[in-house]
């Protein structure tokens, strides 16, 4: 079946519009440099200058057109979509106005888990030409999959990220997200190829070469966690850089976890060169849902592609406007694996006023927090239900156990984890050897390192309400 959804999309007025502004500013394939200077005299850059410029009213009728399509289409092709709207008793066509939205059904992460690994494709696995995968709640991952035209779209956003934040041709850029199965490392890769930049395939670790490259190759954009961008700052001291002088960083595009406005003065005067946040998720293709512009007041979130909604976690409603909430989007042109109504646990405000920049796409104002126990420990997801997962299934191991996260520049996990008493007085008890099994295992789940101690049983104070298994020690300005 070649190209499934070109075909139900190419039905209407509003389709032929959106197809028409795509293919313009496929022809213009060089990203158009506008010279207008945004009020802080910036130079604004767009890369599909049509799309990104759209009005308002234009962008929700498109997001309708969509929408009804999109539904139709899940509904058609996942049957897990299919009982979910008859349990909900909504058909596709109920669909009128943007607002009804709120009348389907949410998917939480909990439903990939349940359709794992392939249950919410929406098409054969010969049109699959990508995976990904996240950490699951459990010992399962969360797996994404994009069809060439998914992969085509992801690409075209982390494109309009980069040239939202001033990027042009002769930029090089350093990208330290890790490549595999996240997808900072490749979403970064392709959306700065579209760009038309120099991309350097670094993937995270090995500062010293990070630096060396950095230096050498003359980076002129920095892609990587907030945190990690920190700690090449430091290095670079330690390693006798002088970062203004040695480098030449103007830009960064640091995202895949919290931060806030302390690091970005850190990492701006330290690197000499302007932080912008990034946004994204695998579940909705990865890093370049939404970007922070050269205003750097809020990350536009591109409202074509991603229905947004904010809602109350506590009781799945609508906020108000501009009332801090959890985030739920809508994918709205996903082929290989639709999401409606997807509950991404971040909490953020939007914003919808007009920005500086030209763009009319409203503005996330970062995302500040979750509304579920997800860590994230150098921009990796962890749950607590994950290592507890792990360690329950190691012989030897106590009921008890503590998780600790600490940061000094980076990211520390400690698992603190008693013996079970039977174990701990055998005269045959090696601790070294439980050690170490416990450390890989962890490792293996979470992809991190954690430092595992073990304890005397009966260490851990036992409290009589519900166990505080996480104590998070970093401070989140
Ligand atoms: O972190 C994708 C990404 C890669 C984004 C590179 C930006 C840059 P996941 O591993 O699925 O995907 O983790 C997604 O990370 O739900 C948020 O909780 C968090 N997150 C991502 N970006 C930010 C950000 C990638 N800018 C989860 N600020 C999301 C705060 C972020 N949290």
């Amino acid at each position: 079946m070649a190209d499934p959804f070109p075909r139900l999309f190419e039905r209407t007025v509003a389709a032929r519009f959106c197809r028409a502004l795509t293919i313009e500013a496929h022809r213009s394939a060089q990203p158009f440099y506008g010279n207008r200077p945004s009020p802080r005299g910036f130079a604004v850059a767009f890369f599909e200058p049509a799309l990104e410029k759209m009005r308002p009213a234009k962008i929700e009728a498109l997001q309708l057109e969509r929408l009804k399509k999109i539904v139709r289409y899940a509904a058609a092709r996942v049957p897990f979509y299919k009982a979910g709207l008859k349990r909900a008793k909504v058909s596709p066509d109920k669909i009128r106005k943007l607002e009804d939205v709120a009348r389907l059904p949410f998917t939480v992460k909990a439903d990939l888990r349940d359709n794992y690994p392939y249950g919410l494709l929406a098409v054969p696995l010969s049109e699959v030409v990508e995976f990904h995968a996240s950490s699951g709640t459990t010992g399962k991952p969360t797996v994404v999959g994009y069809t060439r035209r998914d992969r085509e779209t992801w690409t075209r956003m982390v494109a309009r990220c980069y040239a939202a934040t001033g990027a042009r041709k002769g930029d090089v850029v350093q990208n330290a997200y890790g490549y595999g199965l996240f997808t900072g490392g490749l979403g970064l890769h392709y959306g700065g190829q579209a760009m038309g930049l120099a991309v350097w395939p670094m993937s995270s670790g090995n500062t010293k070469r990070q630096l060396l490259f950095m230096k050498d190759m003359g980076t002129t954009i920095l892609a990587s966690t907030p945190s990690y961008a920190l700690y090449l700052a430091e290095e670079a001291k330690r390693e006798g850089y002088d970062p203004r002088k040695d480098f030449k960083l103007r830009i960064g595009i640091f995202g895949a976890e919290p931060w806030s406005e302390e690091v970005r003065d850190k990492v701006e005067s330290s690197l000499g060169l302007r932080a912008h946040d990034i946004y994204g998720l695998s579940e909705l293709y990865g890093p370049g849902v939404a970007i922070e512009c050269e205003e750097q007041e809020g990350l536009h979130l591109w409202s074509d592609e991603f229905l947004w909604e904010t809602i109350d976690p506590e009781t799945g409603e609508p906020t108000e406007p501009g009332e801090r909430g959890e985030l739920v989007f809508t994918m709205l042109t996903r082929e290989a694996m639709p999401l409606i109504r997807y509950r991404t646990r971040d909490l953020a405000r939007v914003d919808t006023e007009e920005c500086g920049c030209g763009r009319y796409h409203p503005r996330i104002m970062r995302v500040t927090g979750r509304s579920d126990d997800m860590l994230i420990i150098g921009g990796v997801n962890v749950f607590p239900s994950q290592v507890e997962d792990a360690l329950m299934r190691i012989p030897g191991v106590g009921e008890w156990y503590e998780i600790i996260v600490d940061r000094d520049i980076l990211d520390k996990l400690h698992v603190r984890v008693e013996v079970e008493p039977k174990v701990y007085d055998s005269p045959a008890f090696d601790p070294n050897v439980l050690q170490q099994t416990i450390t890989e295992e962890l490792r293996s789940v979470l992809t991190v390192f954690a430092r595992v101690e073990l304890l005397k049983p009966g260490t851990i104070t036992r409290t009589e309400g519900k166990a505080k298994r996480v104590v998070d020690l970093r401070k989140q300005a």
